[in-house]
């Protein structure tokens, strides 16, 4: 085992696929966020999680950012229903979990609830606006909480094969490799230079980088992760030292909660093994809803209970006059010199075919963005 204990002592593993679900009456159509949340409790990722909250947590994470047994967590983890489905349903009741007809899991019926979800929005997302992907989503999702601990009975297909590791197979491997630090690195964007940068800042640090592109559901907008992933591919391939990386998918969905989901985002990554963890600008962030440096900021009040050093770094670009990549706080000259994209302007030159310039973006990554269609 690494150094760094899973969050909460203990490595939850819920997986059994000899569960006799033939005499289980009742079932749940899950959607894609609750799968994928399904597979992340089974195997680990969210120690100490055992199952979908019920009231009492979830109240608890809205209101104090902590589970009810005063752990910090900062983002609900629940299973929607209907209300048809909710009033079939009784505490102790066993329901087969299924998705696009697939038995994924089973669960026990420990809680029912109905949420207020401009409570819940406002909490995590610090907004009730609808035009917020996270608070939509949330909207969307069907109007009662089931409750109760999981078990995974069937494995979901695996989108990139070779780049799926449950945290005990990175946890393994961190091992063997005999990497003692371990820096890990989230992202749901094409990787550019800054991102480049700042992994590589703190691979100085450390012994070995844990490249873990979220893989889940995002917005329509963002980029498949299928090129997100072949973009990564490349870039490793020619700029990175292969013995102290390693690219694994993070299969859950993105909430864009901006400060609450960097937190949660660094719990995730320490049940991985990782023992740091990267926070730059925005993390997680969406539109103009958060601060540049709110995320930061959260994490670190948070941060002596998390258990895994949070490593912020602040808005990094290339510099004409420096002939670097840097920031505010290496960097004497003034934005003139600074080459600075956003997500959204790099989207329409790559739709409008142009190319964005090498300062901002590797052009192998560029070409795979323009040139590869989506799996
Ligand atoms: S995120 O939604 O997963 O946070 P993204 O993939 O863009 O989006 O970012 C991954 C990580 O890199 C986050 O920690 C983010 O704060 C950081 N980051 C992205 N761009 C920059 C930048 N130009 N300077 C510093 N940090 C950045």
């Amino acid at each position: 085992m690494t150094k760094t204990a899973p969050y909460g002592g203990q490595l939850i593993q819920r997986i059994d696929r000899n569960v006799n679900i033939k005499t289980i009456f009742h079932e749940i159509e899950l959607d894609q966020m609750a799968l994928a949340d399904l597979e992340m409790i089974a195997t680990g990722a969210y120690s100490p999680l055992t199952g979908y909250m019920d009231e009492e947590n979830y109240n608890s994470v809205l209101e104090k950012t902590r589970l009810k047994n005063g752990i910090v967590w900062s983002i609900p983890i629940t299973l929607p229903v209907d209300e048809r489905t909710a009033s079939q349903l009784q505490i102790g009741d066993d329901v087969r979990l299924v998705y696009d007809g697939v038995h994924y899991g089973v669960l026990n019926v420990i809680d029912i609830y109905e949420p207020d979800k401009a409570v819940e929005a406002q909490s995590v997302f610090g907004t009730i606006d609808e035009r917020h992907p996270g608070v939509k989503k949330l909207y969307e999702r069907p109007n009662y909480y089931i409750a109760g601990p999981i078990t995974l009975i069937n494995r979901l297909a695996q989108t990139f094969e070779n780049y799926h590791l449950d945290p005990k197979d990175t946890r393994a491997l961190f091992e063997e490799l005999g990497w003692k630090t371990i820096v890990g690195f989230q992202t749901r964007n094409p990787v550019h230079r800054a991102h480049e940068y700042i992994q590589k800042a703190a691979l100085e640090i450390v012994d070995g980088l844990l490249l873990h592109p979220l893989i889940g559901e995002t917005k329509a907008d963002d980029i498949p992760a299928s090129l997100r992933m072949r973009s990564y591919e490349v870039l490793l391939d020619r700029y990175y030292p292969k013995n102290r990386v390693c690219l694994a998918v993070f299969p859950a969905a993105m909430r864009y909660a901006g400060p609450r989901e960097a937190i949660f985002h660094a719990i995730v990554r320490k049940n991985f093994g990782c023992t740091h963890f990267i926070v730059g600008r925005d993390h997680a962030g969406v539109g103009d809803y958060y601060g540049t440096y709110e995320a930061q900021q959260l994490v670190a009040q948070y941060e002596h209970e998390l258990g895994i050093h949070i490593l912020k770094f602040e808005h990094s670009f290339y510099c004409k006059a420096c002939g670097n990549m840097a920031s505010e706080k290496t960097c004497p000259h003034t934005q003139a010199d600074h080459v600075l994209l956003s997500g959204t302007k790099v989207r329409q030159m790559l739709k409008n075919g142009e190319f964005p310039p090498k300062e901002f973006s590797r052009p192998e990554v560029i070409n795979v963005l323009m040139n590869e269609k989506e799996n």
